[in-house]
């Protein structure tokens, strides 16, 4: 009996020094498999109780369940213990002080282009028109031939052009115009269209004024009913929104473009008095773009029935825009790169158009 005891108080004190060592749940887990679970060493001694003569059996029995009580309690114990110290450590870990002073300002800067772009189809967007978008490099079928340039047209070299390898004998190019847009946009759109493209454009062209890669925007409206008035009072609405101007007057020039028909110059109401530019009702003129009716061989190159559908376009030099409206002297300068002109001229991030001041927010 002493012996069984003995056996009895060692295994006890085994077992609760293995509850105490456990450093974390998951040991402490493992610790109670081995004692308690199925071929734990309690379970184990439990089941030799049936081989001993009924009274040992009796007294045996009795005080492995002791054991086993007391185990399990020192194993819940422990359990709770170590979730505090488990919560204890995650509070610290996950500390945050409200106190602390906001992080200093980013350093990056929104690029003009890309905030003149935002803004643009900010104005567009709230006159119900959507934005699409199209590769940089072009079928000359695009670019050209759909556009009412036919093969050996002087108006070809209006334009000059970056030419790229054929693509499948394809002559191809980059575009010089967002127009290529318009037409993917007829061949796969009913009409009514409205739709505006801003993107890149390339022209085989460098001086101060003229940059290889520049930016444009364009815009179209399809409908059975649409005439110069609509192209007048949308550019209107729209350049008094942008110039943020209400009295901005807007003129056109009678002009030429292979894919409208009439076609017109955009000019708006400007000052130049002391070398200074100023937009206004002043009495002298600026060009800011072009426009027209699109014309009926353009609408039928896309598809369009030009009896049922009529359309107007438009095109605006997107750099141009920002340098009127934020005063930027120099176009070249917007494509090189330089962190100082960027922190200068540069957005902050989350200086988002507002289009609260412009009268056209619906
Ligand atoms: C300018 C002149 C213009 C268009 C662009 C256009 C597009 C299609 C059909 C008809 Cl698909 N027209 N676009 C029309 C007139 C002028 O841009 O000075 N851009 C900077």
């Amino acid at each position: 009996m002493a012996d069984n005891d003995n056996d009895l108080s060692l295994l006890k004190s085994e077992l609760l020094a293995t509850v105490a060592a456990a450093t974390d749940i998951a040991a402490l887990d493992e610790v109670r498999v081995n004692a308690l679970g199925k071929k734990g060493r309690l379970t184990e001694q439990m089941k030799t109780l049936g081989a001993l003569a009924p009274d040992a059996r009796k007294e045996r029995g009795a005080a492995l369940n002791l054991i086993k009580d007391e185990v399990a309690q020192s194993i819940d114990a422990r359990q709770k213990e170590l979730a505090a110290v488990a919560l204890r450590q995650r509070l610290e870990r996950e500390r945050l002080d409200v106190t602390l002073a906001p992080r200093p300002q980013a350093e990056g800067r929104v690029h003009p282009t890309s905030q003149t772009v935002d803004e643009i189809v900010a104005i567009f967007a709230s006159m119900g028109f959507t934005v699409a978008k199209g590769p940089d490099i072009e079928s000359d079928w695009h670019n050209f031939e759909a556009l009412n340039f036919p093969p050996d047209h002087p108006a070809r070299q209006m334009q000059d052009t970056f030419f790229m390898p054929p693509v499948d004998g394809k002559p191809m190019v980059l575009r010089t115009h967002t127009s290529p847009v318009q037409v993917r946009t007829m061949q796969t759109q009913k009409p009514p269209i409205r739709v505006i493209i801003p993107g890149r454009t390339f022209r085989c062209d460098s001086d101060m004024t003229h940059s290889p890669m520049f930016h444009q925007v364009e815009g179209l409206v399809i409908d059975e009913v649409t005439h110069m008035g609509h192209l007048k009072g949308c550019l209107l609405d729209f350049l008094r929104a942008f110039f943020n101007t209400p009295d901005l007057p807007l003129r056109f020039r009678p002009s030429y473009f292979p894919f409208v028909e009439p076609g017109a110059e955009v000019d708006i109401g400007c000052s130049r008095k002391g070398g200074e530019l100023k937009l206004g009702n002043f009495g002298d003129w600026l060009e800011i773009g072009g426009c027209g009716m699109v014309h009926p061989n353009v609408l039928r190159n896309c598809g369009i029935d030009p009896e049922q559908y009529q359309g107007f376009a438009f095109g605006m030099g997107i750099e141009r825009m920002a340098m009127l409206k934020y005063g930027i002297p120099d176009l070249r300068t917007f494509f090189e790169a330089d962190v100082r002109w960027l922190k200068h001229y540069g957005f902050a991030p989350l200086d988002i158009p507002n289009l609260a001041l412009t009268g056209v927010a619906p």
